[in-house]
């Protein structure tokens, strides 16, 4: 009985229409990451960010989980051991495509936040700067997103997964952004076998013991049905 951990970035949203970060016309190509990724950012200009979240808000609205998406829930219904999934995507394709243990390291596009009292709730789908919060009233809600700098969220429950791990695999993500990054280089500490899903090799993809190249939506089916063939 295998332990598996999944590390899934913007890659496997890509094909649900999620524009990725760092592609020629990505989300970094038309926005500057200090201005709208970072607590700086947000406090020279709050309009700004919360108009650009609103938007993002918006974009994963109107996506549908892809086959992807699905069929890591189906891994996690089927297989033995324990399946996490941890998402750096702030959409909620995971769940809405039927994945239960999952963790959003990097927050939630569909979550408050309460810069205050750290309450957190259901953002409404267009935020306003100075929303106050519900449990304290302050007029200090904020998208609830882990921009550069700050902690990225459960980090303890995460690598406790990962000292358990038989099998880690990242998927569509480029290894420019840390903690995430060395996630590989963890669980190859702790004996795993490692699998990175890219459409191109990432630029910790040296790290991995295997490479699965292509898009998503064939490459992730393709490994899932390996993995529940196997064990029968
Ligand atoms: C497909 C595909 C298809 C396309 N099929 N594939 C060294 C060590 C530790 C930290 C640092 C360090 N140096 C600097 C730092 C700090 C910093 C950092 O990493 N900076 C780098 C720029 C160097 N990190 C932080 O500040 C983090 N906090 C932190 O470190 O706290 C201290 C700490 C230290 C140690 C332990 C614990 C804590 C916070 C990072 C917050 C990141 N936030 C963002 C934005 C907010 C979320 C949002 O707005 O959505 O998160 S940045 C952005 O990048 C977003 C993403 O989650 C993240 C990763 O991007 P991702 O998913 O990889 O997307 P892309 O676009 O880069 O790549 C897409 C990939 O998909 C590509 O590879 C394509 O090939 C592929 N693809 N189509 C399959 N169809």
């Amino acid at each position: 009985m295998s332990n598996i951990v999944i590390l899934t970035g913007a890659g496997i949203s890509a094909e649900s229409g999620i524009e990725t970060f760092r592609a020629e016309t990505g989300l970094w190509a038309q926005h500057a990451v200090e201005d709208v990724a970072t607590p700086e950012g947000f406090g020279r200009n709050p309009e700004l960010v919360v108009e650009f979240y609103n938007a993002r808000r918006a974009a994963a609205a109107a996506a549908r989980p892809n086959v992807a998406h699905e069929a890591l829930a189906r891994l996690e219904a089927e297989h033995a051991g324990e399946v996490l999934v941890v998402t750096q995507n702030v959409d909620d394709l995971h769940e809405r495509g039927g994945t239960r243990n999952l963790i959003h390291m990097h927050g939630a596009v569909g979550s408050a936040l309460c810069a205050a009292c750290d309450h957190r709730w259901d953002a409404p789908l267009v935020m306003v700067v100075g929303d106050p919060c519900p449990a304290c009233n302050a007029p200090a809600a904020r998208p609830d997103i882990v921009w550069f700098g700050e902690m990225p969220y459960q980090m303890e429950r995460i690598f406790e997964a990962l000292s358990r791990a038989d099998i880690f695999v990242a998927i569509g993500t480029s290894g420019n952004v840390y903690p995430a990054a060395g996630f590989v280089a963890e669980a190859a500490r702790v004996g795993a076998k490692t699998l990175e899903i890219n459409l191109e090799r990432s630029t910790v993809g040296s790290q991995f013991d295997d490479m699965l190249l292509g898009p998503a939506t064939q490459t992730v089916p393709a490994w899932v049905n390996g993995i529940l063939d196997g064990a029968k």
